[in-house]
């Protein structure tokens, strides 16, 4: 099957291209194509040593130009998975725009583009934010209502319900996967694990939201993109598979879990001022995908935890390399001032 890949020099698209071309996955006669535009997010360092394997192409490229994702089509696509997204929910509460661009526009361009040249499979990757904020009990289904609650949850149910009309409207065979918060190797530094464990590498501080009881259900990568690849092979078009592991931390658990990991002490944690619109808690019933699909998460959160933890420990230049330049301009506009105001209340308090 030749595949294209969307998004690949990312965080879990990266992981994806790696599973799928690694010699133990068995699927030894696919080939991909990563189709990226590189932004701050898309980074070649993740597909290191990929560069010259046979049955692997990188094509930097936006997923809204139509004459280049048509021109890829006629080379033949099978399927299409498509990553490609702006993932950040505080980036889009700063600046919502590009989240307009790629995750609406640009994902209803790929799938217009795929109808048209006829591909056969087309799973697009979606998030368990299109269903909002959860109360203290209870877990989303497929058949939960959407309620996205920032901009970038709203414009990824927008891809979501685009990619569904495309198989409704047209007969495009798409396949949606929604999927809790992921964490593993390869994360952009500006998502709370690896904010926080690279930040306390260097002894510094690490803020957390609000009162730090938010709830999130954390899957390893490597299970969600199993479960995205077994979607793509065995999915039932027009079908919406929920991806989770049934791992619920509060943020504070998470902090404190990260905190122990590295034997850093407490008084690293600051609570600075909460995200506007935050969604109190996630929490994903993937009862669906088990039984139809045989589905199951095969890494547990501690052990996994543990081991990204030690990942970043021993990749210190590829963060490095990341946490400098506009980054640093970034965690300035995003932290500065709540950080200076939280350690002027620390002041007080003392
Ligand atoms: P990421 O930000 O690490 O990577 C996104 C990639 O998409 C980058 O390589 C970027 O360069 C590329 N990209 C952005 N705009 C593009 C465009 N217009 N054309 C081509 N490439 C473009 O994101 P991620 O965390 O790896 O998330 C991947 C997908 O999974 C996203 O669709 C996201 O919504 C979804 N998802 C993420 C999580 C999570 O916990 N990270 C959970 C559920 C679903
Ligand atoms: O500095 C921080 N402090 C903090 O307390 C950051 C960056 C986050 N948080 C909290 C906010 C959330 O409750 O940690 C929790 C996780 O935050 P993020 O890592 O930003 O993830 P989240 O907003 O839950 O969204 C993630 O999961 C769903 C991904 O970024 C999305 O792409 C995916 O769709």
């Amino acid at each position: 099957m030749k595949i294209l890949v969307t998004g690949g020099a990312g965080f879990i698209g990266a992981n994806y291209v790696r599973m799928v071309l690694a010699e133990k996955s068995g699927n030894a006669g696919d080939t991909v194509i990563n189709l990226d535009v590189l932004t701050y997010a898309g980074n070649l360092e993740n597909l290191a040593g990929l560069e010259t394997h046979p049955r692997y192409r990188f094509v930097r490229g936006d997923i809204a130009d139509r004459p280049l994702v048509t021109a890829l089509f006629d080379e033949g696509v099978d399927a299409v998975v498509n990553f490609a997204a702006e993932s950040h929910v505080d980036r889009s509460i700063d600046d919502p725009d590009a989240f307009l661009h790629t995750n609406v526009a640009g994902t209803l361009a790929l799938l217009d583009c795929a109808r048209r040249a006829g591909v056969k499979r087309f799973v697009q990757v979606s998030t368990d934010e299109v269903y909002g904020s959860l109360g203290p009990t209870g877990a989303f289904t497929e058949e939960s209502p959407l309620q996205p609650s920032s901009p970038y949850a709203a414009s990824k149910a927008a891809a979501d319900l685009l990619a569904l009309s495309f198989r409704t409207t047209y007969g495009l065979p798409v396949m949606v996967t929604r999927c809790s918060n992921n964490f593993g190797p390869y994360q952009f530094p500006e998502k709370v694990i690896p904010l926080f464990v690279t930040n306390l590498l260097n002894d510094q501080p690490v803020p957390l939201y609000g009162d730090g009881m938010n709830v999130r259900d954390w899957i390893h990568v490597a299970d969600h993109c199993a479960a995205v690849d077994l979607v793509l092979r065995r999915g039932e078009p027009g079908e919406v598979y929920n991806i989770g592991a049934r791992s619920e931390q509060t943020n504070r658990a998470l902090t404190e879990m990260i905190l122990a990991e590295l034997g850093k002490p407490a008084s690293l944690i600051r609570h600075v001022t909460d995200r506007l619109g935050h969604d109190r808690r996630y929490a994903m019933d993937p009862t669906k995908i088990e039984r139809v699909l045989g589905w199951t998460p095969r890494h547990e959160f501690a052990a996994g935890l543990r081991a990204t933890v030690a990942w970043y420990r021993d990749h210190r230049a590829w963060w490095e390399h990341i946490k400098s330049g506009a980054y640093t301009d970034y965690y300035e506009r995003m932290y500065g001032e709540r950080l200076r105001r939280s350690a002027e209340g620390h002041g007080r308090r003392a």
